[in-house]
């Protein structure tokens, strides 16, 4: 029996075999790069990984944009993967399905331990950092030093340099966060931007890892396609709301 005619069968042979040949049928529902870092970081994933995929990009704060989001994912927020019929939101989501759908790549460090601290500090940045967040938002196009610069989100940036020399020192071997690019450096590259926007002051070490992912090809990748959108989104921008 031919390889094709077993796979016909057997649904879950077709997918791996077909994950093996890299055409995933993957979609990536997107906002704007120039703004939507967690857009950013599974496509950071995807890319740095070679997974293919295709991108949907719905640009943010237009008429239509709840509707065209709506149409991929009830909770009305981007990234949301489309596999098939099946709809994964929330890019912390996004990232683990990743990781177990192509579990032959290193997504995620293999270390035990270097996991276990990786997923914490991605649920860390998930959940946490509201001040930076807030008052230093992406805007990669956009110069702003000295802006946002807050107790809040200094205390925030604080607690982002020690995350990150705890890790280079205990597993990063002074590359990126675990050594090879991971999801945790996918996490941490929309951090990255905003430390370049706001002219952010960094260790010489740490500010080595900063353009390490800055110039990471996947990361250089999804600045220049942010530097050629013209969307701009007013509240997004110094003086916005
Ligand atoms: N926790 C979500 C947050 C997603 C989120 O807030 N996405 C924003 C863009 S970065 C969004 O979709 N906003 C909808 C809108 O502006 O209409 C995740 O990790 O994916």
């Amino acid at each position: 029996m031919q390889t094709t005619e077993l796979d016909t069968a057997r649904p879950q042979a077709a997918a791996s075999s077909q994950r093996a040949l890299n055409k995933t049928g993957l979609k990536l529902v997107i906002g704007n790069k120039n703004y939507s870092s967690w857009s950013m970081r599974p496509w950071l994933v995807l890319t740095a990984f070679d997974i293919d995929f295709e991108e949907i990009r719905v640009p943010l704060d237009r008429a239509d944009t709840a509707a065209r989001i709506a149409a991929y994912s009830a909770a009305g927020r981007v990234p949301v993967l489309i596999d098939g019929n099946l709809a994964v939101w929330d890019s912390l989501a996004i990232c683990e399905y990743l990781a177990e759908q192509f579990a032959a790549r290193p997504l995620w460090p293999q270390d035990t331990a270097a996991r276990a601290m990786a997923r914490s500090i991605c649920a860390e940045m998930h959940a946490g950092f509201p001040d930076l967040r807030s008052q230093m938002s992406m805007n990669i196009h956009a110069s702003l030093p000295g802006r946002g610069h807050t107790p809040g989100a200094q205390a925030d940036i604080g607690r982002i340099c020690e995350i990150w020399e705890t890790c280079l020192a205990n597993f990063g071997h002074r590359q990126f966060l675990f050594g090879d690019f991971s999801i945790a450096d996918a996490f941490y590259a929309p951090v990255v931007m905003r430390f370049r926007t706001y002219a952010v002051s960094l260790a010489p070490a740490l500010q080595g890892y900063a353009d390490r992912v800055a110039a990471h090809p996947a990361v250089a990748r999804w600045i220049r396609e942010s530097l050629a959108e013209t969307e701009v989104i007013p509240k997004y921008e110094p003086g916005g709301d």
